[in-house]
């Protein structure tokens, strides 16, 4: 007899906090994810704190912030410390039978930490000697070696097209079905823990025809435009997408198309979570286990005229959390009702200790992050990515960009796409003073109780050359 619930912890990659059908969304189509948050709950203010892949996969791990785990930025062979406590380390150590299916973005590529077992889809990268993951591999074996990449569209690119291979053998469908492999293969006497990670809807931008026509007579939502645009310098993060990625250059129409095809990719994982759910439900193990959705960051897709991550604005920072737990769970216990939708924030790094609760695993004592249930509810929470720095209560957010000295205050509740900069009508000072005092002895911006800038270059990009790094044939 297993009395532990089993773990369903699903992730995807880019999926904006509100790009779900349940929160209101006027175009996307999410039926699973709004099921799942009918059964559960969902957290409406859930922020990837360092919104870029590296960081926000080694904190949801190790349940530290950046200044805890010690990095702030997307750092290609950042590694987590031998000494340090996982997730699936520690639920490994409490009877779990631990495994990843899907994009890790670990290093070196193979590095399990913890895990089990890891049956990895790494987009292509081949870093510290990788020669192939495991999708390029099946692929490989099934004679597409040199056709993965051969649709033309990078990682990093503001592009789209529809999938060029049958839709089986797209990654997003290659991922829900290892881990349907996984629940065939599992070791049935003890409750297994499954990171099942999507690596989409991150680039590129290639959804399977058939999600694609989806959203052939669907309106596409204007992308946010700050008012803020036209006054002054602009922030660095919005400068960057312009400069390294040309994104300020592509044409309206594509702009538009890019969208639709992000909102298929979407609608595509959402589908292929329903595959994944219904073969837990034919093995009988769906009402014993405890689902988890996110995302690791989201997409700024548009608004601003910016694309990707590495930012604080709604789109990239702000990410889907939906909870539905298995069938002893103790609602009452918790004081959650089902449907039940929260607004007080929550940081990626809170779901380790959430999940060791669950899983009857001791929570290290030295860590950031707070269980979702212990109560202890957070009043603001702070966030650091490439010199630009946030704070949020959950109505309003306050950002601070070193470039420049830039302050921004926006109102979630009355201006949810952050148009307004609401710096010079309310005061900021308690705002930039809450920012000083989490950062005081961590981050050396602060001197003299204050916040030090940098300075702004101008409103002048720079054209990268190479800034797409696409693939090839890929041998
Ligand atoms: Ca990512």
């Amino acid at each position: 007899m297993i009395d532990k619930p089993n773990i369903l912890f699903i992730s995807s990659d880019h999926h904006r906090g509100d790009c779900l059908s349940v929160s209101g969304h006027p175009a996307v189509m999410t039926p699973q994810l709004d099921q799942l948050s009918f059964e559960g709950v969902r957290f409406e203010q859930a922020y990837s704190t360092c919104p870029t892949c590296i960081p926000a996969r080694q904190m949801i791990m190790t349940g530290h912030d950046s200044y805890g785990f010690g990095v702030h930025k997307y750092i290609e062979s950042t590694r987590i410390p031998k000494e340090m406590p996982t997730l699936q380390g520690l639920l490994g150590g409490t009877g779990y039978q631990t495994q990843a299916v899907g994009k890790m973005h670990l290093f070196p590529q193979r590095c399990c930490y913890g895990f089990d077992n890891m049956i990895i889809c790494e987009e292509g990268r081949r870093l510290e000697g990788l020669k192939r993951d495991d999708y390029e591999w099946e692929l490989e074996e099934k004679g597409y070696q040199g056709k993965i990449w051969a649709h033309g569209v990078s990682n990093n690119q503001a592009a789209f097209r529809t999938w060029h291979l049958p839709e089986e053998l797209h990654s997003t469908n290659w991922t829900a079905r290892e881990a349907c492999k996984f629940f065939e293969r599992r070791d049935p006497t003890k409750p297994f823990f499954l990171w099942l990670s999507f690596t989409k809807p991150h680039p590129p931008y290639v959804p399977p025809l058939a999600y694609w026509e989806m959203y052939r007579d669907r309106d596409i939502p204007m992308p946010a435009r700050g008012e803020w645009l036209d006054e002054g310098p602009i922030p660095m993060g919005i400068m960057d997408s312009w400069s390294s990625r040309n994104v300020d250059l592509v044409d309206e129409q594509i702009r538009f198309n890019i969208i639709r095809a992000y909102y298929a990719l979407i609608t595509q994982i959402d589908f292929q979570i329903g595959f994944v759910l219904g073969d837990l439900r034919e093995r009988g193990l769906l009402e014993d286990t405890f689902i988890v959705y996110f995302s690791d960051h989201g997409d700024l897709m548009w608004d601003h005229g910016a694309m990707f991550k590495a930012a604080f604005y709604d789109g990239a920072a702000r990410v889907p959390l939906i909870i539905r737990p298995h069938k002893g769970f103790d609602w009452q216990k918790h004081s959650w009702r089902r449907a039940d939708v929260f607004s007080s924030p929550v940081a990626l790094y809170d779901l380790m200790p959430t999940l060791l609760e669950v899983g009857g695993a001791d929570i290290p004592p030295d860590i950031e992050g707070l269980s979702i249930f212990s109560g202890r509810k957070r009043n603001y929470l702070f966030g650091d990515c490439d010199g630009d720095h946030f704070v949020t209560d959950g109505r309003y957010k306050y950002l601070w960009h070193s470039a420049g000295g830039i302050e921004q205050l926006f109102d979630l509740r009355d201006d949810h796409k952050e148009e307004h900069n609401l710096i010079d009508s309310l005061d900021p000072k308690p705002w930039r003073q809450r920012l000083i005092s989490f950062l005081k002895d961590k981050d050396p911006i602060v001197q003299n109780n204050e916040l030090k800038s940098t300075p702004h270059p101008g409103n002048t990009f720079s054209r990268e050359r190479n800034g797409w790094h696409a693939r090839g044939a890929h041998y």
